[in-house]
């Protein structure tokens, strides 16, 4: 039974979350090694493009034959930027950082909370990339939120400590991110509620669910 997902990635908050979600369907999450170089991340303007291209050549570092292979692609999509930095998330955050994303949004400011909230808004899309032996399967999922004024927390990784997740309704969707909900981190960053409540609002959590969906686990027909 194959039950092992082999993870192409080089961020370990990733790989350690991608292995809370999978644990939870009784799925082991493994980091695929590939040579240093072997993978060209390509310049595209979506994060589909960037997730199949990257598990394209993956393909050819199968660890044996049939294994399960997964790209996943993330990145912060801020309203008042037309979306930046999107695809460039990862450049931005090994440039600027978390520092940066908060000086550029520095103007956005409003006494009304409601309306801050509204200027700030953004969100983190994820886009999962899985081959299944025989074809690629695509999972994708999207956690809305805003933008804080400033650095709070320091769990979980890259854009976390700076990321207030919107409010969830009754059936654990985002709200919009003025829109008091029942699940909520009360204004926090996930980088100041820890991983098991970001798991709730997670954009990856969600493409990894929408990844499943498409793909027998084990103990059924596959
Ligand atoms: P791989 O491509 O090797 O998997 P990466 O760190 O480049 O690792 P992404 O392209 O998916 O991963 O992410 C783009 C950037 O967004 C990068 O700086 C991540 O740290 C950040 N990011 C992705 N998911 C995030 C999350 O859940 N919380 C906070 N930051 C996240």
């Amino acid at each position: 039974m194959n039950s092992t997902v082999w993870f192409l990635t080089s961020n370990q908050g990733k790989l350690a979350e991608a292995a809370h979600h999978f644990a939870n369907i009784g799925m082991v999450v493994q980091a695929l090694e590939v040579p240093d170089g072997a993978i060209v991340e390509p310049q595209a303007s979506d994060l589909e493009t960037v997730a199949e291209a990257k598990l394209r050549q993956a393909l050819a570092h199968l660890p044996h034959e049939g294994a399960l292979v997964m790209v996943e692609d993330a990145g912060l999509f801020v309203e008042a930027l037309d979306g930046f930095p999107g695809v460039y998330s990862s450049y931005v955050h090994e440039t600027v950082g978390n520092q940066g994303m908060v000086r550029l949004l520095e103007h956005l400011q409003s006494d009304d909370p409601v309306m801050a909230k509204r200027l700030r808004a953004a969100s983190f899309h994820a886009v999962a990339a899985l081959w299944d032996g025989e074809r690629i399967l695509f999972g994708r999922g999207e956690c809305k939120g805003s933008i804080a004024s400033e650095i709070q927390g320091d769990a979980g990784f890259g854009y976390d400590p700076i990321f207030i997740p919107a409010d969830l309704d009754d059936d654990g969707e985002s709200l919009t991110p003025d829109v008091l909900g029942v699940v909520s981190t009360h204004g926090k960053t996930f980088g100041a509620v820890g991983v098991e409540l970001k798991h709730r609002f997670s954009h990856r959590r969600r493409a990894l669910e929408d990844l499943m969906r498409q793909f027998p686990p084990q103990g059924t027909e596959r």
